[in-house]
């Protein structure tokens, strides 16, 4: 039967036309730490789709998916040992292995900025060092965090609730008397529905496309940081790309990050329909909200400088804030 099959390949081999692949094209496997389709992989899919468009015959991109794939907090490892050449994830999935991630998403400059005074590649050499990985591209600058409940509460205060975070918000959900319970993304929707939580940490937009709007009340103004999904490549396969290669990644990397431009529209839109789904929006004014994002920024560049006593003043003084 093995003679037999063998056989067979090697006569298919013989008649079958050459691959369409060129020997010099490379493809590359990538996830994204966010479930197919939803928000916060949605451009990043439409950045694979144009390296694919872009790169015939030079770098392809196999997408293979979201969570299903890859555990979220696994990503950034994933990463480093090369288990996926590419993926789309926050730095608060891989603080474990960069203590200064926690400090990225005080870094709310619009990305061309970032890229011209240095900061990107100050965040590149970070994710260098210590994740083994390049820094490809950052998109979401410009779309606040919130704090999500189903208590309504009479000021900023958390005291007795228990607040579903990840490293983004557990400093300022402790700092405001809340209890932090860590999990991914895949587990807000059974807490939610269980009463395990009182409420969530997530950004303005994306709750739609996961269903949480069924059981969500509250949404806290103001929003908070900014997100920050980061496109990573592992080093060791970055340096081995040719000159052409890299161009095709940058240039998509560039037209991605240009679609953070999309957002601040966007943003409008999401709180607009969450109000037609019965999400009431609470707002404590004025000098509520600012006492709360100077708490907020204080409480994160406390725990940054603790965590990176050299580090963190650097990323401080690129963040101006
Ligand atoms: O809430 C989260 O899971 C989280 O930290 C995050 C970060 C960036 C985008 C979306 C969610």
């Amino acid at each position: 039967m093995r003679i037999v099959g063998l056989a067979a390949a090697a006569v298919l081999a013989a008649v079958l036309p050459e691959p369409v692949a060129s020997v010099n094209e490379i493809t590359l496997r990538a996830v994204s730490a966010f479930a197919e389709g939803t928000q916060f992989s949605k451009n990043f899919e439409r950045f694979v789709e144009k390296v694919n468009r872009d790169g015939k015959g030079v770098i392809q991109i196999n997408y293979i998916g979201g969570p299903r794939a890859l555990p979220p907090f696994e990503v950034g490892n994933a990463v480093r040992t090369r288990v996926v050449d590419v993926a789309n994830v926050t730095g608060a999935f891989y603080s474990n292995l960069i203590p200064e991630s926690d400090a990225f998403k005080l870094l709310g400059k619009p990305m061309s900025e970032q890229r011209r005074n240095g900061t990107w590649d100050y965040v590149n050499q970070l994710h260098n060092h210590k994740l083994n990985a390049w820094y490809l591209a950052r998109q979401f600058h410009n779309v606040p965090f919130h704090i999500y409940l189903n208590k309504k509460i009479d000021a900023i205060d958390f005291t007795g609730l228990k607040i579903r975070v990840t490293p983004v918000y557990r400093d300022i959900v402790q700092a405001l008397g809340g209890t932090p319970i860590n999990t991914a993304p895949g587990e807000v929707y059974t807490a939610l529905e269980r009463g395990v939580v009182d409420g969530y940490g997530w950004p303005v937009s994306g709750i739609f496309d996961l269903g949480w709007d069924k059981v969500t009340k509250y949404r806290m103004e103001p929003g908070f940081y900014s997100v920050e999904v980061n496109v990573l490549v592992n080093l060791d396969v970055w340096k081995g790309l040719s000159e052409p290669q890299r161009k095709i990644l940058v240039d998509a990397a560039l037209w991605l990050e240009a679609l953070d431009s999309e957002n601040v529209a966007a943003n409008k839109t999401e709180v607009e329909r969450q109000a037609k789904a019965g999400i009431q929006a609470l707002d404590f004014g004025p000098e509520a909200s600012k006492k709360f994002l100077d708490r907020a920024d204080e409480v994160a560049w406390d725990t940054v400088i603790k965590r990176a006593p050299e580090v963190g003043p650097k990323l401080r003084e690129l963040a101006g804030n």
